[in-house]
């Protein structure tokens, strides 16, 4: 019996340069999110009838509008809304992971990350299970501080909160909810800040660069990122932002770095993961319509969020 299937459409932008990636919900629901879920589900179960019970959708949660101060502190007000903000979505991802589902977060920049990351080490200790470990699919690493940030960015600096570095913002929410950065595996990071690649290097995480992956192969490169982020319990969550594309393929993000990950390349690690069921938790963020009128970025962000939930 698959499990069932949860969305949140996370509508924050606060977090990146443009705010625009609080429309990225919006743009992946009408490229027909709940319908390729569904559909797939159609196939595998051959049970029409149930489909609305796997795949349930949560509606949004969305960020209040404040201003950002310009520079490398973003204010008071965005930092108190970011942080508000984190903790309702944080909690309504433990929800899901309390019923049993699997949570589907689609963003939404990938500020949102602390309450995910968060919320499902928070439920793994409550329920003495080991804490899983991530595999963070990405073009950044994520692992900025304020002190390390050149930008001021919280999308930039989520990972180090929820890997127990402080970023005060981020304090609450991965509260009870830290997980081992020697089980975060990266896959495809190319724009890596010097200060945070200092603390990467420290953490002792792998990090799989599109060069690697397109040595060795995406099957290879996955299977060995699985087994270091899954350990012994074999479980994972899973996090994919789409600038760890290509921007040729997928102009709509927030952060275009060139030399990215090819579909074909992608497709097979999403699958991979999607077939392992290994994933307690998903999220598909930094979807920014703006940026891509053809719409094609969206399409792509809702192929791998049906790949990673395994439909
Ligand atoms: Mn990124």
């Amino acid at each position: 019996m698959s499990r069932v299937i949860e969305l949140i459409g996370a509508r924050i932008g606060l977090g990146g340069r443009c705010i625009d990636t609080r429309d990225g919900p919006i743009a992946m629901r009408s490229a027909g999110l709940s319908a390729r879920l569904a559909a797939g589900r159609v196939d595998r179960e051959h049970v029409r009838d149930l489909v609305h019970d796997l795949v349930r959708d949560l509606g949004d949660i969305v960020a209040r509008d404040v201003v950002r101060v310009p520079g490398r502190d973003p204010g008071v007000a965005l930092f108190e809304e970011a942080r508000r903000y984190s903790l309702e979505l944080r909690d309504a991802v433990e929800a899901v992971l309390a019923r049993g589902a699997l949570p589907c977060v689609i963003g939404g920049d990938h500020s949102l990350g602390a309450a995910t990351q968060a919320a499902v080490g928070r439920h793994a200790r409550r329920a003495g299970a080991d804490v899983p470990g991530i595999i963070w699919i990405d073009a950044h690493t994520d692992a900025n501080t304020m002190e390390t940030t050149p930008s001021g960015n919280l999308h930039g600096m989520m990972l180090a909160a929820v890997h127990g570095l402080h970023v005060p913002v981020f304090s609450d929410v991965v509260e009870g909810g830290l997980r081992d950065p020697r089980r975060t595996v990266y896959v495809g990071a190319r724009d890596i800040d010097d200060g945070e690649r200092e603390i990467v290097e420290r953490w002792g995480c792998r990090i799989f660069t599109p060069e690697e992956i397109a040595r060795i192969g995406p099957e290879r490169a996955i299977d060995e990122a699985m087994a270091i982020a899954c350990g012994t319990s074999g479980r994972c969550s899973v996090s994919f932002d789409l600038d760890s594309l290509d921007p040729s393929i997928a102009p709509g993000v927030d952060c275009h770095v060139p030399g990215g990950l090819d579909w074909r390349t992608a497709e097979v690690i999403l699958a991979r993961i999607g077939a392992s069921n290994a994933a307690v938790a998903v999220e598909v963020v930094e979807v920014n319509p703006s940026a891509d009128p053809s719409g094609k970025t969206a399409r792509l962000a809702v192929e791998a969020a049906a790949l990673l939930c395994g439909v």
